[in-house]
């Protein structure tokens, strides 16, 4: 009933609807009209963003609100008549026929695929000051994870476009969601590196926005403490990502391009690529709508389980159950021990790693039906067993794989499993979290995500006939990890299996101590006997046979100790650093055919 005449009509409707939605503890603290008006008007700016931020507006955001904290409060399990059982999908060996058969049907497919890398998470667990796609995914080269990606992406591109007949040069979308945390430094990250290579009008960057803040079971809105004109905000998690791309147009032009699929992928996994063809070509072959990329999982790893539900009326699906609630589902539905290993060291529920391949049309249909809306959740932290009172506000959050939840029984939804060696190693955890992991579980730390990049291509190279060492064993920032040769290849010089088989030759053999670093396209290893750092590049149009017996000092790898404030946090978040005491390295600047014998 105050003066509301320096409002908008806009402006006052949005003060009516707030009112209406018992919000009116906002304006209790309000000086009198005339005092502050330009902060009001900034207070209903906010809230009109708010308002067309979300499917169906605050109204909407504030019910949804209600119904999740009245069902948080009396503890309703939101699997109510589900049971869970262990679901099928296809379970991919490293290298084996059918690999190989599924990373070719991959590779021809990709060009008509576009990637989406969720980067709105500032990573709170990993305690980094910077975004985390700016990391180094290993210290040889020191290239960062977008910077990986990006390669990646055009390695795919350009072995895509070779494949199909009198191949034409197509680009592969890639988009990029962002939040008000990591948008400035993402694009300047980009723009800084020219994109890496790929041009600026491949990439797309949309940026997601938070929502509001709750104080309480009735859904009222939480002031920011920082300023009484302004709601708080908090992350909506990566659900956002579906109604982005809707609203962005992006799915229909990618549809009339021809484009059939889309990858959804996280910000820090640097084996992310190896597993991504193969996956493709799952997807295609069995034609799947919704393909989840698995590893086999630790029981109570904190990674999420592809989980079958049947309900009791008979419907079923597949789904992601996040980590904290496989283990209460499992105990309320007859399995007392909730979630364990089973005898192949592993829980029976293959773990989700949060790569989702959607087939586009079948997409296009669902969030024409849905505005993109994912099902969302509340986790509110209570002061006490009464459940009234929070001890920090709370918002509403979604996941991107949560998509499947509101398709219908019709819709093929799988999973592949893949080798954790090969497909997973992100970097999640701080080093003091790391070092508490139970032992046998993954790290999930700076440190073991840069060693599971020289084990998977030591593994990898191993696979295709090299004689590789095996690792020793070294304790970094309280973490035991395993230490093979340092080996790293850019993608354009292998993508996929075939590739490395076509470029490894003869008897080659690479000591423990050995740094093998390839950057290159035709490098060819023949008879290479390494016991030393090797550091090869040549360009495009040089084909250089690399062999005979190559030994030096090498690089060493030293300790780091996490508390070192003189070293960079990069440096310090891994626990150690390469000390490059001695290396042979060539670079091959014109084209032809080279012999490179030491
Ligand atoms: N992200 C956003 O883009 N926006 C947001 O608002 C939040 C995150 P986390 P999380 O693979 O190990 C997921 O924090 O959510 C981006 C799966 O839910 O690293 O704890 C963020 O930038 C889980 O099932 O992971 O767990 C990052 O790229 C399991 O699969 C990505 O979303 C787990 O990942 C993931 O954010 C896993």
């Amino acid at each position: 009933h105050k003066n509301l005449s320096f409002l908008s009509p806009d402006q006052i409707e949005l003060a009516k609807m707030l009112l209406e939605m018992g919000q009116s503890h906002l304006f209790e603290h309000w000086p009198e009209p005339g005092v502050d008006d330009d902060e009001k008007r900034g207070f209903f700016d906010q809230v009109a963003r708010l308002n067309a931020n979300y499917p169906g507006g605050l109204v909407s955001y504030l019910k949804t609100a209600r119904e999740l904290l009245a069902d948080s409060k009396v503890g309703k399990n939101p699997f109510d008549g589900f049971t869970p059982s262990v679901p099928s999908g296809e379970v991919l060996t490293f290298g084996d026929d059918n690999f190989i058969q599924f990373e070719e049907a991959g590779v021809r497919e990709a060009r008509n695929a576009a990637f989406v890398l969720v980067a709105g998470g500032l990573g709170e667990r990993l305690g980094y000051n910077g975004i985390k796609v700016a990391l180094p995914s290993e210290s040889t080269t020191g290239t960062c994870f977008i910077q990986q990606y990006i390669e990646s992406i055009l390695a795919l591109q350009d072995a895509s476009c070779r494949l199909v007949q009198g191949g034409y040069q197509m680009e592969i979308p890639f988009v990029i969601m962002t939040s008000d945390d990591t948008h400035g430094r993402t694009l300047e990250l980009l723009e800084s590196n020219a994109y890496f290579g790929m041009k600026s009008t491949q990439v797309k960057l949309l940026k997601q926005e938070k929502v509001a803040c709750l104080i309480d079971n009735d859904a009222k809105l939480a002031v920011d403490p920082h300023n009484k004109y302004r709601i708080q905000t908090k992350p909506h998690g990566h659900g956002d990502v579906h109604s982005l791309l809707y609203s962005s147009g992006l799915l229909n032009v990618w549809r009339d391009a021809g484009l059939k699929w889309v990858l959804f992928f996280q910000d820090t996994n640097g084996l992310l690529f190896k597993a991504i063809p193969a996956s493709l070509g799952v997807s295609v072959t069995k034609q799947y709508h919704v393909n989840s990329l698995a590893v086999p999982r630790k029981a109570k790893e904190a990674i999420g389980g592809i989980t079958k539900l049947t309900h009791s009326d008979g419907r079923t699906m597949v789904i992601n159950v996040e980590y904290n609630q496989l283990d209460p589902l499992l105990r309320a539905t007859g399995y007392p021990d909730g979630d364990v290993n089973c005898e192949t060291g592993y829980s029976p529920f293959p773990g989700n790693i949060n790569q989702l391949i959607f087939e586009l049309g079948s997409y296009i249909e669902e969030l024409t039906k849905t505005g993109g809306a994912i099902k969302e959740f509340v986790n509110p932290k209570y002061q006490d067993s009464s459940k009234t009172a929070f001890k920090s506000s709370t918002r509403l959050e979604c996941m991107m794989q949560d998509y499947p939840k509101t398709l219908p029984p019709s819709a093929r939804v799988g999973f592949t499993v893949l080798d954790t060696w090969l497909a997973y190693a992100p970097v999640k955890n701080n080093p003091e979290d790391a070092a508490k992991v139970p032992k046998g579980n993954p790290y999930h730390s700076a440190t073991s995500g840069e060693m599971a990049i020289y084990r998977a291509n030591s593994l990898i190279l191993r696979k295709a006939g090299v004689k590789v060492d095996d690792p020793v064993h070294q304790v970094f920032n309280g973490q035991e990890v395993e230490v093979w040769p340092l080996i790293t290849w850019r993608p354009k010089w292998a993508l996929i299996f075939a590739d490395i088989r076509s470029k490894v030759r003869g008897n080659c053999s690479i000591s423990q101590k050995s740094t093998m670093v390839i950057k290159g396209r035709n490098i060819f290893l023949e008879d290479l006997s390494l016991d030393g750092a090797l550091v090869i590049d040549s360009v495009e149009d040089a084909e250089v046979k690399v062999g005979g017996s190559v030994q030096n000092k090498g690089w060493i790898v030293e300790n780091v100790d996490y508390s070192d404030a003189s070293m960079p946090e990069e440096v310090r978040i891994r626990g150690f650093k390469i000390n490059k005491a001695e290396q042979l390295e060539k670079y091959y600047s014109e084209p032809g055919k080279f012999s490179m014998t030491p």
